[in-house]
């Protein structure tokens, strides 16, 4: 492109600047990226509306062309890459609501699976409304996730799964907590795009998360509960 022709992000109107992020997560165009976040927060735009309005729904054209045959991994990394580097930005936003602290959640993604966007998210919102969050990272095995939730003291384990492949893990983690009669000691919330209700429930799962919004209004509901048990029970 000429030099005359350079778009200039700042002087794009809101719709216009979000689809030409959506564009420049697309092309990985992390500085870019990272530019456009910043115009739409002094535009007054709050964190959760640039994470979802500008980079998760931009990703989610990377996914549907991932799927179709039109992205190819080293694409598909460049865009995860872009879109990490916006997220950087939100994080400390999104953790810096003042909330009480709502109890301790560790997450990670299973065993044989490196996606972690979703997750990341996930754990940005948590800490946003007020849970200590742990992040295991990716691959993570079962004995991973036992070692870390008995270490934090964890009310919640939070597992995430992006491959039909390595979702059926999640039940291997659930089986252990049960051989080690320690499954009703945590409350068990999964996710991950190819996941849905049905299968959170027959591995076992107290609740499956559809994103990260949910997850923090799940994680909320059954937070409360235990305490109220807790609190009857005492
Ligand atoms: Co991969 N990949 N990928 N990939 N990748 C998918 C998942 C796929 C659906 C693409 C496709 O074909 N359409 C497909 C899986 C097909 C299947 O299993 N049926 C796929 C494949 C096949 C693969 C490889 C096998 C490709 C290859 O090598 N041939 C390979 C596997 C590597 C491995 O893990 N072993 C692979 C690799 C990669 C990259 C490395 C290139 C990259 C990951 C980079 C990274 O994460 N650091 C990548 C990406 C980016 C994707 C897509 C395009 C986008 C995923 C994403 O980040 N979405 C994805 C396509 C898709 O999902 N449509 C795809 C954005 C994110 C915000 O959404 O992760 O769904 P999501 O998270 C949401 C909810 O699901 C939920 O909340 C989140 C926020 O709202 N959630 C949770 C997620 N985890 C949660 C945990 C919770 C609660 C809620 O705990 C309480």
């Amino acid at each position: 492109m000429a030099e005359d022709d350079a778009i200039i992000l700042s002087e794009l109107p809101d719709d216009e600047l979000v689809q030409q992020m959506h564009d420049d997560l697309y092309d990985g165009l992390r500085e870019e990226i990272e530019e456009g976040v910043h115009i739409l927060l002094e535009r007054g735009w709050t964190p959760y509306e640039v994470l979802t309005r500008a980079l998760v729904a931009g990703m989610k054209v990377v996914g549907d062309d991932f799927r179709d045959g039109i992205l190819f991994v080293p694409e598909v990394l460049l865009a995860a890459n872009a879109m990490k580097a916006g997220m950087a930005i939100l994080k400390p936003l999104l953790a810096e609501t003042g909330a009480p602290r709502m109890g301790k959640m560790v997450i990670g993604t299973v065993k044989g699976d490196i996606h972690d966007i979703g997750k990341n998210l996930v754990a940005m919102m948590m800490e946003g409304a007020g849970f200590e969050v742990v992040d295991l990272g990716i691959n993570n095995a079962v004995e991973k996730y036992l070692e870390a939730i008995e270490r934090e003291g964890a009310d919640i384990l939070g597992m995430s799964a992006l491959l039909t492949t390595t979702m059926p893990y999640m039940k291997v983690v659930i089986d252990a907590l049960k051989a080690r009669g320690v499954r009703e000691n945590y409350i068990v919330l999964v996710g991950g795009a190819p996941l849905n209700e049905e299968f959170g429930r027959a591995i076992g799962a107290d609740g499956y998360c559809r994103d990260a919004a949910v997850a923090v209004e799940t994680a909320k509901a059954m937070i409360a509960r235990k305490h109220n048990r807790l609190a009857a029970a005492g």
